[in-house]
Parts: structure tokens; sequence; C-alpha cells
């Protein structure tokens, strides 16, 4: 009888130990139980007010971290240390993640507000049938200046950017395609190119761009630019409009050699633990006011036809952020290079980065 109660002490021991070995682990992961939510986005890419309005309308808990690349981004869900139950690649990322097996399907039948998305912006190439991804905002890549700052001049070219009497004149979004992009663009060649020597003819002239290169920097170039720290920025689309917002004395402009056409994207990863929740949150920012709100807050440009008939007419007429089809013909979308090719883009630009000044 003893050795049966000793038995039975030892189980209870073992079993009580790995049920919190278990929730350490969960919660070192960011799961803290069914009723959370691990929502990975871009920086600065949200109204912090609709988390809230979502937890108290849910009753569930949203963690919220944030990434600045789609390269970043994509290693951490790769490495899996973190169960993100939505994330926001954009698409040539999407196409990458599908490939390597980190995305999974999304059940249209909990999205009903996928109605809401204008057609356009469904079913493109990186997710036929939108199978694995929901449209949250798109855009363009340009440049924002300040016009008062630079006696009135104006942009036409990317190569505008290279003029000498513009030394540290200039901020850059951190991004290794957007910066390869502008340089072949800048040369003529697509921002999608893989042959080596015009790569290497970018990243060369990139080098050239140094002298008028204040900074690199992050989320942070809003503040700089609004608060005329520099008079020119190569930036997102959305994050021009918001600088509008805040200095009356800006500008954006898509360089006429062409550029990037963007589209970030709502997706569920494979190791997402709240896959209800995930389905809930993305069909609640796609509820016509709560993305109309949204889109005010962020500056971005919304795929959401429904939102976009709550928002001023003077923003959705603003063709520096909802371009015409005349312009968006020019603008060519990132592809999925393939790990290798992609990797030689990063490695490129951050060669530039290294030898800066
Ligand atoms: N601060 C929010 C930035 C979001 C920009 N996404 C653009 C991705 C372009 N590939």
């Amino acid at each position: 009888m003893r050795k049966l109660v000793q038995a039975f002490l030892v189980i209870f021991i073992v079993s009580l130990a790995l049920i919190l070995f278990v929730n350490h682990l969960n919660a070192s992961q960011g799961y803290t139980g069914g009723n959370t939510l691990t929502v990975y986005n871009w920086g600065d890419y949200i109204d912090p007010d609709l988390i809230t309005q979502f937890e108290e309308e849910t009753g569930i808990k949203v963690i919220y971290e944030t990434f600045d690349s789609n390269e970043a981004m994509m290693t951490k869900i790769q490495q899996g240390g973190t169960s993100y139950d939505v994330a926001v690649p954009s698409e040539y990322a999407i196409e990458k993640m599908k490939e390597d097996d980190l995305l999974q399907k999304i059940d249209q039948s909990k999205i009903p507000n996928l109605k809401n998305i204008d057609e356009r912006f469904l079913d493109l190439p990186f997710d036929p049938g939108n199978e694995y991804s929901v449209p949250y905002f798109w855009g363009t890549v340009g440049i924002v200046f300040n016009p008062k700052l630079l006696g009135e001049r104006e942009f036409h070219s990317w190569n505008d950017l290279w003029a000498d009497d513009l030394k540290n004149q200039i901020l850059l979004i951190d991004g290794a395609r957007e910066a390869m992009g502008f340089a072949l663009n800048s040369l003529n060649y697509s921002l999608n190119d893989t042959n080596v020597d015009h790569l290497q003819e970018a990243k060369a002239k990139l080098q050239e761009l140094q002298p008028n290169i204040k900074a690199i920097v992050g989320d942070e170039i809003k503040m700089l630019i609004v608060n005329e720290e520099a008079p020119i920025g190569v930036v997102w689309s959305g994050d021009a409009a918001d600088m509008m917002w805040e200095n009356d004395d800006l500008d954006y402009v898509v360089p006429e050699e062409g550029s990037n056409l963007w589209f970030d994207n709502f997706v569920i990863p494979k190791t997402a633990r709240n896959v209800e929740g995930a389905h809930k949150f993305i069909n609640f920012m796609l509820d016509a006011e709560i993305n109309a709100q949204n889109t005010d807050y962020v500056g971005y440009s919304t795929p959401n036809k429904a939102a976009m008939a709550l928002l001023d007419e003077e923003t959705i007429e603003d063709e520096r952020f909802y371009p015409s089809s005349e312009l968006t013909d020019r603008l060519e979308v990132y592809e999925n290079l393939g790990k290798k090719m992609l990797s030689y883009y990063n490695d490129l630009y951050l060669e530039f980065k290294m030898h800066k000044k």
C-alpha cells in the first residue's frame, strides 16, 4: 500500500512539473492561453485605439510586436521562437513564405468583410484566389521633399537625387529592395533585375550617392522630415502622406523612370495558435468604419472600397496616394527572386550601408 501511495506521489509530482514547464514554454513564446492573439506588424502601421476596441469587443488580449523589414519578419517567423497568429508581409515575401511552407490557408467564410475589398486588389499574381492573404494597405516608393528648404526645386527623376548641391540632404528608408530598387530604376533597369552586372552597377551608383545621404533610418524618418531636419527622403507613399498632414510645405513624387508598387497583406503563419482569433482580427480590420479610421490614422492607401466611401474626397482624389492606372502601369511589383538572389540584394545593400561615408 505504501508503495502504491509513493508511486502516485511520484506520478503527481512529475505531471505537475510537466504542466508548469509547458506553461512556461508557452508564455515565453508569447502564448498565454486561448484568449490571446499575437500580431506581428510593421512599425507605426495601426491605430492603437483599434487594438483596444478589438480587445474590448472580443475579450481577446492582443500581444503586439513590430518589425521594420520583410526580411526581419520572415527570419523571425522561420526561426519559430514566437508563435505569431497574424503577420503583415508584402507581396514578394508572401510568395517566399508560401514557398517555405510558413503560411496556412485563410478560411474566407470567416472573413465576411472581404466583400469590402476592391476587386482590383484581389486575386493578384503573388496569391491567386487570396488563398493565403488578405489586403491591408498598398502604395508606392517615391521622393518626399520640402520645396521651401530647397529653393522651390522639383524632383522628376531618381537621378535628381545625385545632384552635386544636395550634400547631406537625403534620408533613406532602411530597406534593401527599396534602395537597390531605386538605384536600378535610375539606370533604367527593372527593380527585379537579376543580372549580376546590373546589380553591381546599381550598388556602385548607390555608393556615389553617399555624400548626399544624411542617414538611413526607420520610422523616425517621418519626424525628421516633418521637423525639417532634412529636406528630402526616399520613402513609402503612406509615410509621405502622414508627413504632409503634419507639414504643409512637403510634396511627394513618384519619379518618371518608374518605381515600386507594393501591397501589404494579412497572413496567418502555420505556427499560429489562435487561428480563430486571427480570422476575427482580420475581419475586424476589414470593417468599413474601422478600416476608414485606421486609414485616417496611418496615412496609407486602403484597398477597402467600403472604407474609401467614408474617407474625405480630398484624400481619395489625391493622385499622389491613390495613383491613376496611367501611373500604376509604369510601376513594378517586387517579385520573389528566390533565396539566392534575395540574399545577393541584401549583401549588396549591406556593403553599401557599411561604407557609409
Ligand atoms: N510604417 C509602416 C511601413 C509599412 C510599409 N510597408 C511597405 C512595404 C513595401 N515593400
